[in-house]
């Protein structure tokens, strides 16, 4: 039988003690499991919920299909189909104030309101997200894992790179090289060529081969024992122009430098324009279309993005990727992605492999 985590439990409700919110629903599954070991199912279809107040009520709602489920520290109600789960939920909860999560369907929602029409219902999540965003010594060890695989198996790809293969042939080798790692989930790698490295989210095509003179775009999201790794890197089949060298060196210039300002106490933003001015300078601004990084741990992207609009100072512990790209479209797409854990005097760069400008022959 799984335990409540209530050390996590209790930071959580540190983090509501200082906005005077007194509960909170956590329906979000990962969530769940973070603060009680279980995968509570909780879908559209069916819903599976976390309530949680600082009097010390831990109530887990669960559908009966898991009636197996029985969590040491809380109170478990598994409900039938024919049952109304919000109406458990509605009797635990204390006037005032309740957390909601930000991925509740509406249906759940409104059925909460109309049965606690007196209580004000706000977003939960910031509380949950802000307590997955430090990660413990254990998680940060299981994320170093994590991306020490990611970089033995992005090495073995780039050296399996030959001309005529497709996208998809270069990404089923990927898969191979995982499970070789015993990692036995299939997943879908980005893998692009060419052209197609200009499209950010480009899935891989069965009928796009390689020939020389092109990019090959390779990012890799992979989970380990529950910790995600994302990595991106860009190489030139064969032989390289001026140009895809004068562009890689620019993404190159923007990642360092990006990584060269992370520290605990430096603002998200800070990070983001470290890399984006980088770009901006060199002519190159539109073209990086995206934020720099998004946090990482239990899910490939976490709370809160590397972005220009995240005024909040970094937390030693944080993981994220710092990933920034130039994409012209039709024409050339590089992007770098390290992941990094802040630390007070900087970070750890948890990707090794190499970033030098190279030509695989
Ligand atoms: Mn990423």
């Amino acid at each position: 039988m799984s335990r409540v985590n209530q050390e996590r439990v209790n930071r959580v409700l540190q983090r509501m003690a200082k906005d005077n919110v007194e509960q909170i629903i956590i329906t979000s599954p990962v969530s769940m499991r973070y603060l009680t070991g279980e995968y509570i199912d909780s879908s559209w279809e069916r819903c599976g919920a976390l309530y949680l107040n600082n009097r010390g009520n831990i109530t887990a709602v669960i559908n009966q299909l898991q009636k197996y489920i029985q969590i040491e520290g809380a109170n478990v109600i598994h409900y039938h189909d024919t049952e109304d789960p919000i109406a458990i939920l509605a009797k635990q909860v204390l006037p005032g104030k309740l957390g909601v999560d930000k991925q509740w369907p509406a249906r759940y929602v409104l059925h909460l309101m109309e049965l606690c029409p007196n209580n004000p219902l706000i977003n939960g999540s910031p509380y949950m997200d802000m307590t997955r965003m430090v990660k413990e010594p254990e998680e940060q060890e299981k994320l170093r894992l994590s991306s020490a695989m990611n970089d033995r198996v992005v090495a073995k790809s780039i050296q399996a790179i030959q001309e005529g293969l497709s996208e998809v042939d270069l990404a089923e080798k990927v898969n191979e090289f995982f499970a070789a790692e015993g990692a036995a989930v299939r997943n879908l790698c980005l893998v692009q060529f060419g052209e197609n490295c200009a499209i950010p989210h480009h899935g891989a095509a069965k009928d796009f081969f390689l020939k020389p003179g092109e990019h090959v775009l390779v990012d890799i999201v992979k989970n380990l024992n529950g910790y995600y790794s994302d990595m991106t890197r860009t190489v030139v089949y064969k032989e390289a122009t001026d140009f895809q060298k004068e562009i890689y060196d620019i993404v190159l210039q923007a990642n360092l430098a990006a990584i060269d300002a992370v520290k605990a106490g430096v603002r998200a933003c800070d990070v983001d324009a470290a890399a984006r001015d980088i770009i901006t300078k060199a002519g190159y601004g539109e073209y990086f279309t995206h934020r720099t990084g998004h946090n990482i741990g239990i899910e490939v992207h976490e709370w809160p993005d590397i972005a220009a609009t995240n005024e909040m100072p970094l937390e030693a512990g944080m993981c994220f990727s710092i990933e920034p790209g130039i994409y012209i479209p039709g024409k050339i797409g590089v992007r770098i992605e390290d992941l990094v854990i802040v630390t007070e005097n900087g970070c750890e760069n948890l990707n090794h492999y190499t970033k030098e400008f190279q030509v695989i022959k």
